[in-house]
């Protein structure tokens, strides 16, 4: 493509998707995220982006998916997917933030430097498929994207309506055939089918039973359930709820984030004590089980809940299947809670690491194993399984004795049903439902393997949250001077107590966690350690009260 094709990048621009606000904005934990209407000409420059990327990828099709996920309503983002499904790779997060802020005028020059900078030969196919949420917002937002895509002569395929974590699905399946097809059917007939092939080895027993509550967020994953429930054919009995419609708005008092954060049931789903309930987030990359018991108390399994749950069970088919040189590790965030963690290393004795928030930093470190488990406790993650894995694995299925063998082709069942590019509500419910299943266990059986530390998260809005940096996984903070002293001195007073602080990278706030031996201190503990990060920090409005 000659530089004087570039001038249609900025017709674009200036015609359709002008630059109207000057407000800085920062790739984050999970891409661009903001209010909506300040984001249209940032989608239009990562359609440009996009378009850069497939074709250093030689022509490998990209990723965009519009959605602010577990935000509410008003506010929307933009996220880029790499071709093996995976989040965007990080050197390219500041690339995308310098072309998201510079001014139309000089955006021409701008995707000019970046092409050099990165080597792009224009001169390639690019393909980039395109995938919003619910949000009434997103429809403008995906014709930004494609309109970048076409600035740049790149191919875009816009899929609609769709999870996020099917978006990442698909480019991985258009990229390397050998994982499946690249449609919303293709990902009904992997995941679903595995299920269902799954369900026919292991019929449902003991203390088990088929229904199942689900909270759709009023999002997306919640209808695209509503399509996988008429070809159950009763090997699983949804009841789903907060569908969208009757008035439900997204994630507001429903889905996961809600009921993780503030550890309360959501609205919109009947309550029948002891049912199981699965609670999805806004865009259907997230999963929690809950349940209420007979004195309308909720008991959470977080996603901490459901990793331990996933390595107990690949642990046990591994035995099975004799292959237990295979390397199982977990990797955790700062959030999982610390009785999880204990109970991974000394009982599960599973090595576990710990590093920072975003699904892209887990997926990384869980590539290191031969089977990766991540899950943050927000209830975000899934499992990788190395080729190393995959190919020992089937081998057994093959040759191994009748017992290994029967293990073996499980866990090849398991390996289908997962999606293995991204943190996805969908698959991890089927996986939840499968081990369950296979353990003839119900909610109250699962609970009883550990118990959760009593914790609090809190946010605290301040001037500016990047005056707050840390270190160590996210577990001490760096700045602003003295927070992190003040921190520790809180947290010496209680037993069992932890507590950190951070930026988030999805909204306007800063972040605090607490744990500590009842929910009373863990309450005061979260807190206290608000009211010095609002006294350290620059807080804005009303400094954080102490519970009464
Ligand atoms: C995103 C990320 C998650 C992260 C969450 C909260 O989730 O994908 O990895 O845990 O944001 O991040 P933060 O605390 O930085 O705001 P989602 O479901 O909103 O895409």
């Amino acid at each position: 493509m000659p530089p004087s094709s570039l001038r249609v990048v900025y017709a674009f621009a200036r015609e359709m998707h002008p630059k109207t606000s000057d407000v800085f904005i920062q790739y984050g934990t999970a891409g661009f995220r903001t209010k909506a209407n300040l984001l249209e000409h940032v989608v239009y420059r990562m359609g440009l982006l996009a378009v850069i990327r497939s074709r250093v990828k030689n022509g490998r099709t990209i990723g965009m998916m519009i959605t602010a996920s577990h935000n509410l309503e008003p506010d929307n983002g933009v996220k880029l997917v790499d071709p093996d499904g995976e989040m965007l790779e990080q050197s390219w997060e500041e690339i995308a933030t310098r072309l998201a802020n510079v001014s139309d005028n000089d955006l021409e020059s701008t995707t000019a430097e970046i092409i050099k900078q990165v080597n792009a030969d224009m001169s390639l196919k690019a393909s980039v498929f395109i995938g919003m949420d619910t949000r009434y917002t997103s429809p403008r937002l995906a014709a930004a994207a494609s309109n970048g895509v076409i600035a740049l002569k790149g191919t875009p395929k816009e899929f609609g309506i769709v999870t996020t974590p099917m978006l990442h699905y698909c480019v991985k399946c258009r990229n390397d055939n050998t994982y499946g097809t690249p449609t919303e059917e293709g990902y009904y007939e992997k995941i679903v089918g595995a299920f269902k092939n799954i369900r026919q080895k292991l019929p449902v027993y003991g203390e088990y039973n088929t229904t199942l509550y689900v909270d759709g967020a009023n999002g997306v994953g919640g209808k695209k359930l509503n399509i996988i429930k008429k070809s159950l054919d009763g090997e699983l009995d949804l009841h789903l709820y907060n569908l969208g419609g009757n008035g439900g708005k997204l994630n507001l008092n429903c889905g996961a984030d809600f009921v993780k954060v503030s550890q309360k049931p959501p609205v919109g789903v009947e309550h029948v004590p002891f049912q199981r309930v699965a609670s999805l987030d806004g865009d259907g990359d997230r999963i929690v089980y809950y349940y209420v018991d007979d004195k309308d108390n909720m008991i959470l399994l977080d996603g901490d809940r459901i990793a331990t749950l996933l390595a107990s069970y690949v642990t046990e088919l591994l035995k099975s299947a004799d292959a237990t040189d295979l390397k199982l590790g977990l990797v955790q965030t700062a959030y999982a809670n610390g009785a999880s963690t204990r109970y991974i290393t000394e009982e599960l004795k599973v090595p576990v690491s710990c590093v920072k928030t975003g699904v892209k930093h887990l997926h990384h470190a869980a590539l290191s194993f031969d089977i990766g488990i991540y899950f943050e406790a927000n209830g975000h993650g899934t499992v990788v399984y190395s080729e190393k894995a995959k190919k020992a694995i089937n081998n057994i299925s093959k040759d191994g004795e009748p017992e290994q063998r029967k293990a073996a082709q499980l866990l090849l069942n398991f390996i289908d049903m997962t999606n293995e590019t991204v943190g996805d509500a969908i698959s991890d419910l089927f996986l939840v439902e499968t081990i369950l299943c296979a353990k003839g266990i119900n909610v109250k059986q699962w609970l009883q393997t550990y118990t959760d530390l009593p914790n609090r998260q809190l946010k605290v809005t301040v001037k500016d949250r990047n005056a707050i940096s840390t270190t160590d996984a996210e577990r001490r903070c760096t700045s602003p001077e003295g927070l992190q002293t003040r921190i520790d001195e809180i947290v010496s007073t209680y037993k069992s107590g932890r507590s950190f602080v951070r930026p988030s990278g999805t909204e306007d706030v800063v972040r605090v966690y607490a744990e500590a031996d009842t929910q009373e201190s863990a309450d005061k503990l979260a807190a206290e350690v608000a009211r010095a990060v609002f006294d350290l920090a620059g807080g804005v409005g009303t400094r954080p009260e102490l519970p009464t």
